[in-house]
């Protein structure tokens, strides 16, 4: 097993009494419709229940126990269906054992056939995880309306960003050769309920637009179309002038707005179900509607108003921090965008980041999320780790992604959870959405790391219901793709829930952020002091200094947290409310402040840390060791060769952090820990100028 096969692996269930049930349940299955994605539907059941079972037989819908079918067609099976499927919209579905002519059936319904292919991957993931089926009953429908992945891809196939190979997406071969692979992956998205994908990478080429490549876009369209997947495409704002040959790309220049308006028209005569567009504007010097004095609303709304006639969306990035107030960085998309609030389309929602900065191994939440009544607030997280160790660090993202959807904002009171602002439950926002940045890339096992698969199904189940648990995600994706072995699967989620954790703690603990490696965002590198803009050094993030550590974001600080609804507000505002584990992102506090949970000084608490981080890798690797013979050999083999790499990079990690801050403590290493080897110099010394992303 290589890991091409994901999640979706349908091998013989050993679980024999159980199999034996499903079979007596699932082996006569009938799908009733015409369509493209009833095909798919009848070419899942037919694969999946041969692998799982051994045993699959097409029926006629009147002897079939399996019925899956779709809209009032349903009631001839379940005749007090009532309205219940008209609750669920288009992409939600029904999964329910019934009686029907003295025999049991269970029916997947749906109003559409896309809900109907939904229901039927979650009927097999039952399966895959040895649920029993008697007397199922499930309703589900997505929480967010836009569950989209965004490809960091460039046209020559680098990934920014990716540590998987390169990208998928051949475009050179593209239209006429399709791999396999792009059909797979659609399957792997439909399997978690996630209905877009951004096909290349906000620093956008503007080369997407011309026909040649509309052409490709158009050949992954159609294969996507019937997976319910829909394609969008990251822009370049001044394409008007740098395509089009305009004098520019003002958005309020009529020139422009027919521009867009003609290119809009030749996507959709190509693709009618096109999804819409995704905007990186005045962000890392990409161009936009500020190089005209026009805002972000005025660029977002021109191309809004353009796709609006046919259906399409903008997700309008508010990645931003180059304002001219020259705030404070983490303040700044705030500063931009909560004024614009309500300024903004029907058919734009604001993609934010789920912290502040960018992506760090832990960041408390954007203030952005509960800020803006009118305007929808867009979830981006990340699923590649820039920040995380690549693709060779053991790290389970669901934690992380539960932490922020469970984070309250206080937007409208005590509840007002993340997940709730961005599913429109605590504001009514005609639009929502998520989006994950992915981690694709051509290898085999597709993201680099068996285990780093989880990060894009727990992206996926979240996406369509942020209230799923992180740990319910580990072991079902443990069952699925390891192992159903209760043993197995609890050590594996144990590993899972442990490593996130674990890293925050080797990296950045207690709030501390942004002090890798510079350019590549690769292994430590907190001293670093000499880069052109302030904030892009690490010495700026922690401040450490013989007095303390720390970023004073408080009211005697630069106020960050005045950005945040009360009581979060004042919670943050004082060291002694704030929760640990953000101390040091909005506090600069003396080596020898007590640390309420330990009762250590602030400095031996660091070190403890850095230290925990490390032996919880170790006990990760250890307790992945253990399970050889359990799981596939190769698998087995691959992860455990990142784990050495990961071991001792967790190593390089404390040692280069600890041997660095000590130099301003000037304190000793806390009894009953060992010394880090080597000194600080040879960690300086250690620089990877060929590590991935260098230069992005
Ligand atoms: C940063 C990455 C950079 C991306 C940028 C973004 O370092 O490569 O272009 O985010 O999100 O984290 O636009």
């Amino acid at each position: 097993e290589d890991g091409y096969r994901l999640w979706m692996k349908y091998d013989l269930l050993q679980n024999k009494s159980l199999r034996k049930a499903y079979q007596k349940q699932l082996t006569k299955w009938s799908v009733v419709g015409q369509s493209e994605t009833s095909q798919i539907i009848r070419d899942e059941l037919d694969y999946a229940l041969s692998g799982l079972l051994g045993q699959s037989e097409p029926a006629g819908y009147r002897s079939a126990n399996l019925v899956v079918v779709t809209g009032r067609l349903a009631t001839r099976w379940i005749p007090d269906l009532g309205d219940e499927l008209s609750k669920l919209g288009d992409e939600g579905y029904i999964i329910r054992q019934v009686e029907h002519n003295n025999k049991s059936v269970i029916v997947v319904t749906a109003n559409t056939d896309i809900g109907a292919l939904y229901g039927t991957f979650n009927l097999l993931r039952l399966v895959q995880t040895q649920t029993p089926l008697d007397a199922v009953d499930i309703s589900s429908a997505p929480k967010t309306k836009v569950r989209v992945l965004n490809h960091w891809d460039n046209p020559d196939r680098h990934v920014e960003r990716g540590f998987a190979g390169e990208s998928i997406w051949d475009w050179h071969k593209l239209p006429h050769y399709k791999y396999q692979k792009y059909t797979d992956y659609a399957r792997a998205n439909a399997s978690i309920g996630i209905n877009g994908t951004v096909l290349n990478n906000v620093n956008a080429d503007p080369i997407m637009l011309t026909p040649a490549y509309l052409e490709k876009v158009k050949a992954l369209a159609d294969l996507f179309r019937p997976y319910g997947l829909k394609v969008y495409l990251s822009i370049k704002f001044n394409s008007p002038a740098t395509l089009g040959g305009l004098k520019n790309s003002d958005p309020l220049n009529p020139q422009v707005a027919k521009w867009w308006d003609k290119k809009i028209a030749e996507i959709y005569q190509l693709i009618p179900d096109f999804g819409g567009f995704l905007v990186k504007a005045n962000s890392e010097g990409q161009p936009g509607p500020g190089d005209y004095g026009r805002t972000h609303a005025q660029g977002a709304n021109m191309l809004a108003d353009a796709l609006k006639p046919h259906g399409g969306i903008v997700m309008w990035r508010a990645f931003v921090y180059a304002n001219e107030k020259n705030e404070e960085r983490s303040k700044q998309a705030y500063s931009e965008f909560k004024p614009l609030d309500g300024k903004f389309r029907e058919n734009v929602m604001v993609q934010v980041k789920n912290g502040p900065i960018d992506f760090q191994p832990r960041e408390p939440i954007s203030p952005l999320f509960g800020a803006t009544q009118e305007t929808p607030m867009m979830m981006e997280f990340q699923i590649t780790m820039e920040y995380l160790g690549f693709s060779t660090h053991f790290v389970y993202l669901g934690p992380m992604y539960e932490e922020v959807l469970k984070t309250d904002t206080y937007a409208k009171g005590k509840g007002s959870t993340v997940g709730k602002v961005v599913a429109g439950e605590v504001y009514d926002y005609p639009l929502t959405g998520m989006a994950g940045v992915s981690n694709i890339g051509s290898d085999r096992n597709w993201t680099g790391h068996i285990i780093l698969q989880s990060n894009w199904y727990v992206f996926g189940r979240m996406a369509w219901d942020y209230n799923i648990s992180a740990e319910q995600v580990a072991e079902e994706w443990t069952r699925m793709t390891l192992s159903n072995k209760s043993a197995v699967v609890k050590k594996v989620t144990e590993m899972m829930m442990l490593s996130h954790e674990a890293t925050v703690n080797y990296m950045t603990p207690l709030g501390l952020h942004h002090i890798m490696g510079t350019g590549h965002h690769y292994g430590p590198a907190p001293w670093v002091d000499d880069l052109g803009r302030a904030d892009w050094n690490p010495v700026y993030y922690h401040r450490a200094t013989k007095g303390g550590i720390g970023f004073d974001r408080s009211p005697s600080g630069v106020n960050a947290v005045e950005q945040y609804f009360s009581p979060l507000k004042e919670q943050l505002a004082d060291p002694k409310s704030t929760p640990e584990k953000y101390l040091l992102w909005f506090h600069h506090l003396p080596w020898d402040y007590k640390v309420k949970s330990s009762g250590r000084t602030l400095w031996d608490e660091i070190v403890h840390r850095y230290y925990l981080g490390v032996d919880q890798v170790a006990q990760i690797s250890q307790s992945w060791d253990s399970l050889q013979g359990q799981i596939d050999p190769l698998q087995f083999k691959q992860v455990q060769m990142a784990n050495t790499i990961h071991l001792k990079e967790a190593i390089w990690w404390r040692n280069a952090c600890v041997l660095y801050f000590q130099t301003f403590s000037q304190r000793p290493i806390p009894p009953g820990l060992d010394k880090p080897q080597g000194t600080l110099d040879t960690y300086k010394a250690m620089e990877f100028p060929y590590a991935p992303g260098q230069g992005e």
